[in-house]
């Protein structure tokens, strides 16, 4: 397969200065008609006119109304064209109906939708598909359908037919149609300077009633970047659609933005506290692409992250200002270490602006989304809020209509503040997560830090050079008064030290506040001093760093020396959770012990080799000894966090309803289910139906609820989606993959819906010590199904093949597993390019 990389662009010979395309729809037959203009570049190094194309049959070509023959060669075409402007008109079929990758154009319950990112326009029709060829697009659909869109404004309809007009330049990737029988959810907004713009929802008949969330959070989210960017939506419509059958979770195409209906579908019935934060979200970060994507787009698919890691920070800075600061900090860093520090510590690291690639597809990670985005706020926080919001000032001003580089960001921030971001811009270069080791030392009043960063190497980059790491820190008196604010401690070389003078005694630290960059800190330090930050900490991220310090530290202790459950730690617990003076939301956190995975990829970063089963097991002693500690007062403090009332959404409520979750599953650990039979029988709402089935599914004691629960939402994908995926996340290690596999043979899985494929091999692969059980059969049960489902869908078969990225951390023998299974993949006749760069990668 061939390997492309950034060092190799060009730009295109030719500009696009028009394009029209009629759609005359039939599912398995549709034709697309194109009439391009092109203008060759006079001053082009390449003049090579090459369009790509993939599963199109070619039915003819005219190049100023005369018939050509373009050569076809591997994806896509070349042809001898003239030196001067000329129109292009191709017509090609292509078979939605039989579009199971979901890309390009395809068909999900009837409905036709597209989706084009990264390349998927080369699958509709003949075209430079490629972000840095922007153009207007004029959209003709013919078909019987009752509502046919496409970007921009419309421009007429009738019976059979349906013109749109898209007025800003784009890029094919943000190219979009949708017909069927959908209905609309409306919605209006007016902007700052007082225009008018129609909002829709579109959902299948049905669904109507799961769109008003969606809506307002969509209103909030246009209000919001007025206000915090200063930034006006730009079109007399704003459409959004659900679809079902989705290989991401949304996509922002111009106007027309594409939902997984997981995305944006919700009722207080059917959805968690957990799902409609992440609906506002996703609505969000799509609305937000408007500026940061659309307006401003990316020069090749190597810049990936200069869209998606400012739109995965934009939107965190929105639910921060919607719902709770320190809480969102916390989920993110959560996440953070979950999905992007394994990624940088296994054979799939890569640089936040990767350097190659073979298939594009392959590189929505972690690393590009998340880290893409911690840079971002790293970047703000060493230049300070007022530089920040004046470089990107200039960013829009700049560049807007452009197709942008990292580059182009950088040098934003360097005219707009002075500062030289030459050794900053390493973060967008070098792959792997830094540690930084900190040493203390203090004397006669003067406290000095001693820090020292160092990377360890990732493929094809055996040596770091040391990059600049904003350090907050807050000094603490011992008797928990703060004696220094927090201030930003700017790393720029391998070993720095920092002295902190006019100290009375000597200080507690509290470093790394807010988790001002992704590193992974390393400290000598007493579990009385993390009890101490826990209880006295200022900083609201570093308190529960330090609770979250406290649990690795005693999980880890019980793993490796079969430890009893830390006494200190389970008071400071107990304390915790009966102050009722701390956010509920933040205890729910502080409650939640760390996963399973996490204590692996502790284990694994001091040297160790995890046990699945021991890490399952001191898991299981651990909650069980915190049940009991809390016995006598459990019942109690579950009352008193029961939310009464009609449900709402809302943060406030959601944070109660999670700490009274997290009660409950203790509690089931000591009433035999009792009381989660009890709320499951009573719960009006999804998230207290959840959390009462969760926490009886996991003592083996929920078989009637279960069977109630399916009997219930059988009707409802998303619903069912939940009740596949938590039977086999509670499932014990043991019972995971016969679990897994026998929901595969139940009726309602289908390996065509993402969703619900993902709802089973999410789950399976989530479940740490099942899927990684001795036996193997996780493994295999898994490769069993990508094996299947590369041929249907190698988007999604590629990107849950990282399930298996961590392998070589854990014994030999499990070694020996994965390794046979991912032989196994690797050796399929008629491999994907996506999956078969990525079992390559993996085994490397
Ligand atoms: N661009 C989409 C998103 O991240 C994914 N293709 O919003
Ligand atoms: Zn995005």
């Amino acid at each position: 397969p061939q390997t492309f990389y950034l060092k190799d662009y060009t730009p295109f010979g030719y500009d696009v200065e028009s394009v029209h395309l009629t759609f005359r729809l039939a599912p398995e037959t549709t034709r697309v008609l194109s009439r391009i203009r092109f203008a060759p570049k006079p001053d082009a190094a390449e003049k090579t006119f090459f369009l790509h194309g993939e599963d199109l049959q070619l039915i003819s070509v005219k190049i100023d109304g005369q018939d050509v023959k373009p050569r076809l060669v591997d994806g896509g075409l070349t042809c001898e064209v003239p030196g001067a402007p000329f129109t292009w008109e191709a017509e090609v079929e292509i078979n939605p109906a039989g579009n199971t990758a979901l890309e390009g154009l395809y068909m999900s319950n009837r409905m036709y939708c597209t989706q084009c990112e990264a390349e998927g326009f080369r699958k509709i029709t003949y075209y430079p598909d490629r972000p840095d060829v922007m153009s207007t697009f004029s959209v003709r659909i013919e078909g019987d359908e009752p509502v046919m869109l496409s970007n921009g404004n419309p421009m007429g309809q009738g019976e059979g037919w349906a013109e749109w007009h898209d007025p800003w330049p784009k890029p094919a990737y943000l190219f979009a149609l949708v017909a069927g029988d959908l209905v609309n959810y409306p919605g209006s907004f007016t902007t700052k300077s007082g225009k008018e713009v129609e909002l829709n929802i579109w959902v299948r008949p049905g669904d109507e009633n799961k769109c008003a969330f969606g809506m307002e959070a969509l209103k909030k989210s246009m209000k919001w970047d007025e206000d915090v960017y200063g930034l006006e939506y730009d079109l007399e419509l704003f459409n959004i659609v659900a679809v079902d059958d989705f290989n991401m979770g949304a996509m922002e195409n111009k106007g027309l933005n594409i939902f997984n209906s997981s995305c944006v579908l919700a009722s207080p019935e059917t959805s968690t506290d957990a799902n409609f934060e992440r609906i506002e979200a996703i609505i969000a970060h799509e609305y937000f692409h408007n500026w940061t994507g659309n307006r401003i787009t990316c020069r090749d698919w190597f810049q990936l992250c200069l869209k998606e890691g400012l739109t995965v920070f934009r939107d965190a800075q929105f639910t921060s200002d919607m719902r709770s600061e320190p809480v969102k900090r916390i989920d993110d860093v959560i996440t953070l270490r979950a999905r992007q520090f394994p990624e940088d510590a296994g054979p799939l690291a890569h640089p936040p602006r990767p350097e190659q690639f073979q298939e594009i597809n392959n590189f929505y990670t972690a690393t590009v989304y998340e880290k893409g985005a911690e840079v971002i706020g790293m970047l703000k926080r060493l230049v300070g809020d007022d530089n920040y919001y004046k470089a990107l000032k200039l960013y829009f001003e700049r560049h807007d209509g452009q197709a942008c580089t990292i580059e182009d960001w950088l040098k934003v921030f360097e005219d707009a503040t002075g500062r030289d971001l030459q050794q900053f811009k390493l973060w967008y270069s070098q792959a792997g997560t830094p540690r930084v080791k900190v040493s203390e030392d203090y004397a006669d009043g003067s406290y000095t830090l001693t820090f020292e960063q160092s990377t360890p190497p990732t493929p094809g980059q055996p040596d770091k050079a040391p990059r600049v790491i904003p350090v907050a820190v807050g000094l603490l008196s011992p008797n928990g008064d703060e004696v220094r604010a927090t201030e930003v401690l700017e790393l720029t070389e391998a070993k720095q030290s920092f002295t902190f003078d006019g100290l009375a005694s000597k200080p507690v630290p509290s470093i790394l506040r807010e988790f001002s960059a992704p590193v992974i800190l390393e400290r000598d330090t007493t579990n009385a001093e993390r009890a101490f930050l826990l209880a006295h900490d200022t900083d609201p991220f570093n308190r529960w760093e330090a609770g979250n310090a406290l649990a690795k530290e005693t999980r880890v202790a019980m793993v490796l020396d079969g430890a009893p459950p830390d006494t200190a730690y389970l008071d400071a617990l107990e304390k915790l959770v009966r102050d009722d003076d701390q956010d509920p939301a933040f205890r729910a956190l502080v409650l939640s012990p760390p996963s399973q995975a996490d204590i692996a990829q502790t284990l694994h970063e001091r040297g160790h080799t995890p046990d699945p089963q021991k890490i399952y097991d001191a898991a299981e002693t651990f909650t069980q000894t915190l049940a009991q500690q809390l016995e006598t007062s459990l019942p109690r403090l579950y009352a008193a966090k029961t939310v009464e009332g009609p449900y709402s959404p809302d943060a406030v409520s959601a944070g109660k309803r999670a700490l009274n979750g997290r009660l409950l599953s203790l509690l089931t650990r000591l009433d035999g289910g009792e009381q989660a039979v009890r709320q499951y029988a009573a719960a009006d709402n999804m998230t207290q139906q959840y959390a009462a089935l969760a926490a009886l599914l996991k003592a083996e004691k929920g078989e009637v609820q279960s069977r109630a629960f399916f009997d219930q939402w059988q009707d409802d994908r998303l619903v069912m989606d939940k009740w596949f995926a938590l039977q086999i996340a509670c499932a014990a290690p043991e019972k995971t993959a016969a679990t897994a596999k026998a929901l595969t043979q139940h009726a309602l899985f289908d390996m065509k819906n993402p969703n619900r494929f993902r709802a089973v091999f999410g789950a399976l692969a989530g479940n740490h010590a099942g899927f990684h059980h001795a036996s193997g059969e996780g493994y295999q049960l898994l490769a069993d199904n990508l094996i299947a489902l590369d041929k249907l869908n190698p988007q999604t078969t590629a990107r849950m093949c990282a399930a298996y990225q961590t392998w070589k951390r854990y014994d030999a023998g499990r070694q020996s597993l994965i390794r046979a299974q991912l032989t196994r993949i690797a050796n399929t006749e008629g491999l994907s390019r996506d999956t078969n760069e990525m079992v390559t990668r993996i085994l490397d």
